[in-house]
């Protein structure tokens, strides 16, 4: 039998930090920023490339958060990171701004932040384009349907996967022609953001068509209410119980070669991670 081997390699980790009181699984517990730093040093340590800190949280029905509150929320925890992760001699380790906003992420770019991650895509405010265009920084461009308040009303596709990924390369021309270079763009399908179940698998079942555009892909499926919905026939499990089916998808994201997985839980995708790639070295060899 013939056993598919990963050529991308293992992806990489990027660890959550929301400071935010309302995100769906960690809200509310890394407002302090003396916690906040903690958390992330800690990811780091565990092995995350990544620290992707929020300051506004974009779960189904969530309320917006002005520039000004972001700003305040992840300047301080980003500034005190850096400083923290380069003490700790874990220089390598990237810290990610999650904004819609051009503001915020020009202010978290300034206290030490590499990456902009934007569910918008650059919709929200276009500005934030020439910001990565200006910094050379690579830019997330996340699919959602519509906005967090009203995603989950309904959504509709013809053909989602087709839909999202013609949405992706739009957003990807619109980046590229204010000025980012097309190797700094990373995409997201956007799991759970203006999805059905139906969606959301579609989407996990097609990731090679991501990987095969040649830019890095993004995943984030980390305790999404999809996994719940999985679960027929059993109890369905709240955020804070939905590792198990977390590591599954995730597995599926490696497979396909995505990039980079956005994780709450950083050790145990480090271990998950090591067995997949443990297996596929050891079938390659004995081919
Ligand atoms: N999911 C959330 C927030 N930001 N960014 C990207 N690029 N991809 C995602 O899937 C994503 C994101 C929502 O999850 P959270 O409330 O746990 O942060």
């Amino acid at each position: 039998m013939s056993k598919r081997v990963n050529m991308h390699g293992t992806p990489l980790l990027m660890g959550i930090l929301n400071v935010t009181p309302d995100s769906f699984s960690d809200g509310g517990q890394f407002v302090d920023v003396d916690q906040a730093v903690a958390h992330g040093l800690q990811m780091a340590r565990d092995g995350a490339a990544i620290i992707d800190v929020g300051g506004e949280s974009t779960r189904p029905g969530s309320e917006r958060v002005d520039e000004a509150q972001q700003i305040e929320r992840v300047v301080e925890p980003i500034r005190k990171l850096r400083a923290a992760l380069d003490e700790g001699g874990l220089t390598t380790v990237q810290i990610s701004i999650d904004t819609t906003r051009r503001k915020v992420a020009e202010a978290a770019l300034d206290a030490g932040a590499q990456i902009i991650n934007d569910v918008s895509a650059g919709r929200e405010d276009p500005g934030i384009f020439k910001l990565a265009a200006e910094r050379g920084v690579p830019i997330v461009l996340m699919h959602m349907l519509g906005e967090p308040g009203t995603m989950q009303d309904d959504p509709h596709y013809e053909d989602v996967v087709k839909e999202v990924l013609a949405f992706l390369l739009e957003r990807v021309y619109a980046a590229v022609t204010a000025g980012v270079a097309r190797e700094q763009v990373w995409l997201d399908p956007g799991i759970g953001f203006g999805k059905t179940l139906d969606h959301n698998l579609a989407l996990l079942g097609s990731l090679d068509r991501f990987v095969e555009t040649g830019l890095p892909v993004l995943l984030g499926v980390s305790r999404k209410r999809f996994i719940a919905g999985c679960c027929e026939g059993f109890d369905a499990p709240q955020a804070s119980d939905r590792l198990p089916g977390t590591l599954a998808a995730g597995i599926l994201g490696a497979q396909a070669g995505v990039h980079a997985l956005r994780v709450h839980d950083v050790t145990e995708h480090r271990q998950a991670l090591a067995v997949l790639a443990a297996t596929e070295l050891n079938t390659s060899r004995t081919k």
